[in-house]
């Protein structure tokens, strides 16, 4: 290949075809020596704690990253964030697919940005990874909030475990704090762990729902209706507003029947549409007198602290685990072994702990290979 077409890279169509005459090399090299250079941590941080949206979307990209040169600097710009954040409100919206869940963030985001608020939206969706972010294709749903400068829509990191889905959100929530915004919405898609790591994350959590045959109570996870601070029956509009307002009374029946929570709040079922817009003021009204109530009583914070303990564990369980897997001679034993297992050669234990001997072998090797530099 000649050099003018290796220096056109991937603009030159064909090897052994020189570029267009009109190809100007030193306008390309330009703008690829521009693309390389990078913001330092600092100009990271600063530019995020002036508010500003691109600098804030450039650390949220290094923190998403798989690649280990950007941890470190990730972490740098964290930590930089952290004493400007936690200023704000957290909000968890769940419900199944079809729910309406986009709908009603894009109504309920634009009725507090109209209150003055800044508003972040972020997901918690690992299954993403396959879709390319729910929250992506939904920017057509948030058409208005997308537009609306006192907003952000970011949409869930992807191609990773829910563990790392998660851990990533919450380091996105203190960027965003330190960014200014004061409401926090995370939604996540109603099925599978991803609303107990979502409610790990948030002062409130909003359970939505939709009246259906009368028997909605059925088939609903008793898990997730005990960790709603509120649920919400959506489309109640049109000929659904009868039957939207029968199941608000089964649900608040049902509701009752729960031991009261640690926060002495007494969960709210309501209506809304999200369509007619019914309904959305009155939410966000409950979810103030919440945060006004758990502020008093200190269930606001202890609530926090618990969360930061919680999270500091699951942090290392999860890097820990990700160490481990993706080690080159973890994956190969753990094939071989698991093929072992399955032919009765060995047992699952003995396996185990081969692998484990293998790795934690390794882990010491390296640290005397260290010391004896
Ligand atoms: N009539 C009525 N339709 C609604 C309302 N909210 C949402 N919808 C409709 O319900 C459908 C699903 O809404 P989405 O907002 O995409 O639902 P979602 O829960 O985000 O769905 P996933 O992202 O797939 O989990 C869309 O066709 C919406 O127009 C409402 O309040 N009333
Ligand atoms: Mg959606």
């Amino acid at each position: 290949m000649s050099n003018l077409n290796k220096q056109a890279g991937n603009i030159s169509e064909k090897p052994g075809i020189s570029s267009p005459e009109i190809t100007n090399i030193s306008a390309i090299n330009q703008i690829k020596n521009k693309r390389r250079q990078q913001p330092t941590s600092e100009e990271l941080i600063n530019g995020i704690l002036e508010g500003n949206r691109t600098s804030l979307s450039r650390a949220i990209t290094l923190i998403e990253s798989t690649n280990p040169d950007h941890f470190e600097k990730a972490n740098e710009v964290v930590q930089g964030c952290l004493a400007q954040a936690n200023k704000s409100v957290r909000i968890g919206i769940t419900g199944v697919p079809g729910v309406g869940k986009s709908t009603f963030i894009e109504a309920f985001g634009k009725h507090l940005t109209q209150l003055g608020k800044k508003v972040a939206v972020l997901a918690v969706d690992p299954s993403s990874s396959l879709s390319h972010g729910s929250i992506l294709g939904d920017k057509t749903r948030m058409e208005e909030l997308v537009k609306d400068e006192n907003a952000f829509i970011r949409p869930s990191a992807s191609g990773e475990t829910l563990g790392g889905v998660a851990r990533k959100t919450r380091e996105t929530i203190i960027l965003c704090e330190a960014a200014g915004f004061d409401t926090i919405i995370i939604e996540t898609v109603g099925v599978g762990q991803s609303e107990t790591a979502v409610h790990s994350m948030v002062d409130f959590f909003l359970l939505l729902k939709i009246s259906g045959a009368g028997d909605e109570l059925q088939g609903i996870k008793r898990g997730i209706m005990e960790m709603a601070d509120a649920i919400v029956i959506n489309k109640a509009d049109g000929d659904n507003i009868k039957k939207a307002n029968q199941a608000k009374v089964d649900f608040n029946r049902a509701m009752h029947l729960f031991p009261p929570k640690k926060s002495n709040w007494q969960p709210k079922v309501t209506t809304c549409s999200s369509i007619t817009k019914e309904g959305i003021s009155e939410i966000w009204n409950t979810i103030s007198d919440y945060f006004e109530m758990t502020k008093k009583n200190g269930f606001f914070q202890e609530k926090r602290h618990e969360q930061n303990q919680f999270w500091i564990m699951e942090t290392i369980n999860e890097q820990l685990k990700s160490n481990f897997y993706n080690q080159p001679e973890i994956i190969s034993l753990l094939e071989q072994n698991k093929k072992a297992v399955q032919n009765n050669e060995i047992s699952p234990f003995a396996a185990a702990s081969e692998l484990l001997k293998l790795y934690f072998n390794k882990g010491a090797k390296a640290q005397s290979d260290k010391g004896s530099k």
